[in-house]
């Protein structure tokens, strides 16, 4: 029980404890402070002085230094205070009627209204800044989404929908709900759910056992959606198999549908119950029961999981930024609290093996910014078609390389970000083990590192994909002059020409080619990665910038790049089936 004491501070018998405690031990620890999250990122800074014509920078980067104060500040500080409060799930009102409703945070209704007021769905079909409005999105999710408590779910999920509905050409439907989902209103922006994963299947989705039914009044669906994220979206966009079609992915339908109806009654949708994850506590994850739900098929009556496609390439674009902008969140702290902290007789910030151990992390997070936002680059080219055909088949490859490569560094980069505050990083009211726990879900969700690696492994196999992404690494590569990072260099051209190698080796042993698939990917991942960061570095160096990014460079090729396993008979063999 615990114990009751009476009084006032600094009085009494609990008071002349703490007096005492204090005599005796006077040391209290100052705790990391978070500067502009903008200035505070060297390498945003100065990856957007080098891809934005100078007019689109002049006129972004005030509301990015604004952005950059509240994630650093205001926001900040509320998710701290904020750190127990979690959404609720209100199943009845008080005179028995079924109202589902879902009460998020304090933090996500603030977030809600910052998303919609600087566009963070917006910007990219507003187009204000040609190709490179996907690149001013971005940025600003990427100084925002740390301090947003995992508000990007729906910020991505609708961002996805939007595309989806404009590339399927829906022009009803487009016009119906892409105003909302990229409205600047608070008031009347809509957020868009993505209805996948059913118990059958998170990866396998073709399994999906959810049916759609044609009614007098329209299509109306029945199932169990047993992961649905940020499930207080106004819409959704799901996966069902009309009656009488066939098994499979092709058999499925994708379907368009409002949550409530006008009075604001569950459209056929019932919530069963939030799930109680390990991280994201602030999303709202539900188990939802769809007892005919009113839908709308959005592309036909089949090849559901062809026509998500987009939703899912978008969400994956938006999973790399994340994961990138956690690591420097993570590292921001970090690098603060070691110039605060002193042990033996040094702060942390003058000990060469913490410092080492720091740079490791930097390392990996320059090579994850730049791989993102090569992709997001690339999708911004794609949208104001200038991309070029060679672009479109890079941008189909990068993506799932992007997701996964980034979610493994992510979660890496926390845990060691943790370790870097010793047991403070282990104590909730720090706010510190969130950074674990909200990376841990970026390589599982929106398909895991193996699923995306038999992703890529599809995408390399469409004619001239393999030679689009050997493409990108020589242009990096072209104009690296700095000698010292000529040893980078090399190896990102020697591991893209292994992984080159393995496949074609690879290309007729279907099992072997699938269990290295992972190793495959993470490798080109990488290569990519050094290749980009090479790149980036030649051209501070160019400008008198410093070496930062050069050393970041050469680190991250000595962290490795090359994990291909030459070995396909052993790879065949796979794990030992019986104990030797
Ligand atoms: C912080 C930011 C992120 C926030 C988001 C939070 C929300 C989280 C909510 C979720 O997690 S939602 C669930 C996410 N679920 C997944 O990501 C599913 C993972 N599984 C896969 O991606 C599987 O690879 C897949 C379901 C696609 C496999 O299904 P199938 O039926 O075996 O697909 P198949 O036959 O390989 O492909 C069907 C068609 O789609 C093919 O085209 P064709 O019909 O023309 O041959 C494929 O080429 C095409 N396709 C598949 N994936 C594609 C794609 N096309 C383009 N891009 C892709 N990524």
């Amino acid at each position: 029980m615990r114990r009751q004491v009476r009084g006032r501070p600094g009085r009494g018998v609990a008071g002349r404890q703490r007096t005492a405690y204090r005599l005796h031990m006077d040391f209290l620890q100052e705790p990391p402070r978070l500067g502009n999250a903008y200035e505070a990122d060297p390498l945003l800074r100065e990856y957007l002085a080098r891809t934005l014509p100078p007019a689109v920078l002049l006129a972004v980067e005030p509301e990015l230094r604004h952005l950059g104060e509240l994630a650093g500040g205001h926001l900040a500080r509320m998710q701290i205070d904020d750190r127990l409060s979690e959404p609720r799930l209100v199943q009845w009102d008080p005179w028995g009627r079924r109202v589902d409703a879902i009460e998020p945070t304090p933090l996500w209704r603030e977030a809600a209204r910052l998303a919609a007021e600087h566009g963070l769905v917006a910007a990219p079909y507003e187009r204000r800044h040609g190709e490179h409005s996907r690149v001013h999105q971005m940025a600003m999710v990427h100084v925002l989404e740390p301090s947003m408590d995992v508000y990007s779910c729906p910020l991505a999920m609708t961002d996805g929908a939007a595309r989806t509905l404009l590339d399927l050409g829906n022009q009803e439907l487009a016009e119906r709900a892409v105003p909302r989902l990229t409205s600047r209103d608070p008031a009347t922006a809509w957020t868009s759910g993505q209805w996948m994963t059913e118990r059958a299947g998170g990866s396998d989705v073709a399994r999906t056992e959810t049916v759609a039914r044609r009614t007098p009044e329209g299509w109306r669906l029945w199932g169990t959606k047993w992961f649905t994220s940020a499930t207080t979206s106004e819409m959704a966009l799901t996966l069902a198999r009309p009656e009488g079609n066939p098994p499979g992915g092709k058999g499925l339908a994708l379907f368009y549908l409002e949550t409530r109806d006008a009075e604001g009654r569950p459209n056929g949708i019932a919530v069963n119950r939030l799930k109680d994850k390990l991280g994201t506590r602030k999303v709202p994850t539900a188990e939802l029961a769809l007892e005919g739900a009113r839908a709308v098929p959005v592309a036909g009556l089949g090849d559901g999981v062809r026509n998500i496609a987009p939703l899912l390439n978008a969400t994956r674009m938006w999973n790399a930024v994340v994961a990138a902008a956690g690591m420097r969140r993570a590292l921001q702290l970090a690098l603060d609290y070691a110039r605060r902290r002193v042990a033996f007789g040094e702060r942390l910030s003058e000990k060469p093996l913490h410092l080492d151990t720091l740079a490791s992390v930097e390392a990996e997070a320059e090579g994850a910014f730049l791989l993102a936002f090569r992709v997001v680059e690339l999708q911004g080219r794609v949208e104001a078609a200038t991309a070029t055909e060679g672009e479109r088949r890079l941008l189909r490859v990068l993506t799932p390389l992007a997701k996964l490569t980034t979610g493994k560094q992510a979660v890496a980069a926390a845990s060691e970000a943790l370790e870097a505050f010793g047991g403070a990083g282990y104590v909730e009211d720090t706010g510190l083990p969130r950074l674990l726990r909200d990376a841990q879900v970026l390589p599982i969700w929106e398909g895991t590192t193996n699923v995306l690696s038999l992703d890529a492994l599809r995408a390399l196999a469409a004619p001239g994909n393999v030679e689009a992404l050997a493409g990108e690494v020589e242009r990096a590569l072209a104009g690296v002059r700095d000698e010292p990072l000529r040893r980078a260099s090399d190896a990102a051209a020697r591991a893209l020409g292994h992984a080159r190698s393995w496949l074609a080796g690879a290309r007729d042993r279907p099992a072997p080619r699938e269990a290295g698939a992972r190793r495959l990917a993470l490798t080109l991942g990488r290569a990519v990665e050094v290749a980009l960061l090479c790149d980036h570095a030649q051209w501070c160096i160019d400008r008198g910038m410093g070496r930062r990014a050069a050393a970041a460079a050469r680190r991250l090729a000595r962290q490795g790049v090359d994990l291909v396993d030459p070995d396909l008979d052993d790879l065949e063999a796979g794990l030992p089936r019986e104990a030797p």
